[in-house]
């Protein structure tokens, strides 16, 4: 862990070991010189609510989210029969919700295909949102967050503007700015069921009501694919984020990119040969600075980490904990140096911890090498780890606030 460690302090802003930050947040200075975009801080991204402690996507988790200090909560977004926008990581909802306890819908179990592959389950565009609204939310791992599972049955499906509503309503409890991260989920499927951008139209027709065409709006929408997000370029100011995906970490660090997770799926549908990874070239960020304000990395290609076969952590068996962290890919410099902010994800608790066995030591880490945001399934962790290196609590600007979006849309 010392190699880990003396890395960390070598980044500007880090007085104290993580360790000490619950008994020591308050004497921090007002210091945000992380290398940031534009030095501010950090935002820390409750992914799917509070997924580590309720079922994801659910106003509950959301609200806890908050509670824990989370700036953005992260509604993925999908439509229902009837063009509604409700709140799940996919189409497919037999994971996450109680759907197969309905026999009145048994006979909506189907096989469809989603973005190339085929699921057999049941689908949000096969049920009206009044449908949708006798489900109630359980939770999507049982096994790794059994805890969890005290909650199934007992929360709604929310919507859009049940989501944005929550936001508005605890930014002016708390005096904070809690803001939205919409994501646009499977556009291309999503064409096939609604007709071309139906859905971004919907997105952007309800953003702009709530909040205005604006960069100032406390809103980012993300995508994994790429035309839905040039198509919102040209509608809307809020900001969008280019979401790049992939299918592994190879032993040595480098990324794996395997189908489905290898292209952004219209680029499978028109034929464009360009991968992930190629979105992370000086071309490919050249490309992506024309219509977006971020990059949404998975944190490997941020940090390579190398599984030489050392239990580091010295529990006995040989995780994804233990690999070597090389140090930064340089990617955050390079798509800065874009203007392009960089959100990265997913840091749990309870898993995918590339290279550490502490998430607040692993998220100080990348928050050390100046990521803009992070998504957390434990907003607490996120929020302690940010406490090690900035303090937030005196108004302190956070990374993407108003003003700073330049003339990039070319
Ligand atoms: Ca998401
Ligand atoms: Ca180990």
């Amino acid at each position: 862990m010392i190699d880990k460690e003396s890395a960390m302090l070598s980044q500007k802003c880090m007085p104290l070991l993580p360790v000490l930050a619950s008994i020591t947040v308050m004497s921090l200075p007002a210091c945000a010189d992380l290398p940031t975009l534009t030095d501010a801080a950090p935002i820390v991204i409750g992914h799917r609510g509070a997924a580590g402690y309720r079922p994801e996507h659910t106003i509950a988790g959301y609200t806890l989210a908050i509670e824990m200090g989370a700036d953005y909560i992260e509604p993925d977004l999908v439509l229902t029969k009837d063009g509604q926008m409700i709140a799940r990581h996919e189409p497919m909802i037999g994971g996450t919700t109680d759907v197969a306890d309905h026999p009145e819908f048994a006979d909506r179990k189907t096989t469809r295909l989603v973005d190339g592959v085929a699921y057999t389950d049941w689908f949000a565009g096969d049920f009206t949102l009044a449908e949708i609204k006798t489900l109630r939310a359980k939770e999507r791992l049982p096994a790794l967050r059994p805890g969890n599972t005290a909650y199934d049955g007992r929360f709604e499906i929310p919507t859009l503007d049940e989501v944005i509503a929550l936001a508005k309503q605890k930014s002016k409890e708390t005096g904070r700015s809690i803001g939205i991260y919409p994501e646009i989920k499977h556009s291309t499927y999503h064409t096939g069921l609604f007709g071309k951008y139906v859905f971004e139209n919907k997105v952007l027709k309800k953003l702009h009501a709530e909040y205005g065409n604006t960069e100032c709006a406390p809103v980012y929408i993300q995508s994994f694919e790429v035309g839905n997000l040039r198509y919102l370029s040209k509608k809307t100011k809020i900001k969008l984020v280019q979401l790049v995906d992939a299918d592994d970490v190879n032993p040595d660090g480098s990324i794996s990119l395997v189908p489905p997770y290898r292209q952004p799926y219209d680029f499978v549908v028109s034929g464009d040969p360009r991968t992930f990874g190629d979105l992370l070239t000086d071309e490919g960020l050249e490309f992506v600075k024309r219509y977006a304000d971020a990059i949404g990395p998975w944190k490997p290609y941020l940090v390579r980490t190398v599984d030489d076969d050392v239990d580091r952590n010295g529990d006995g068996q040989l995780t994804i904990n233990d690999r070597r962290v090389v140090g930064g890919t340089g990617l955050i410099e390079k798509a800065h140096e874009k203007g392009l902010l960089v959100h990265t994800w997913t840091f749990r608790n309870d898993s995918s911890g590339y290279g550490f066995s502490d998430p607040l030591e692993e998220m100080a880490y990348y928050l050390g090498l100046g990521v803009d945001g992070l998504f957390t399934d434990f907003a607490d962790t996120g929020v302690a780890a940010r406490a090690t290196l900035v303090d937030v609590s005196n108004g302190t600007r956070l990374a993407g606030q108003c003003g700073r979006r330049g003339d990039k849309r070319r």
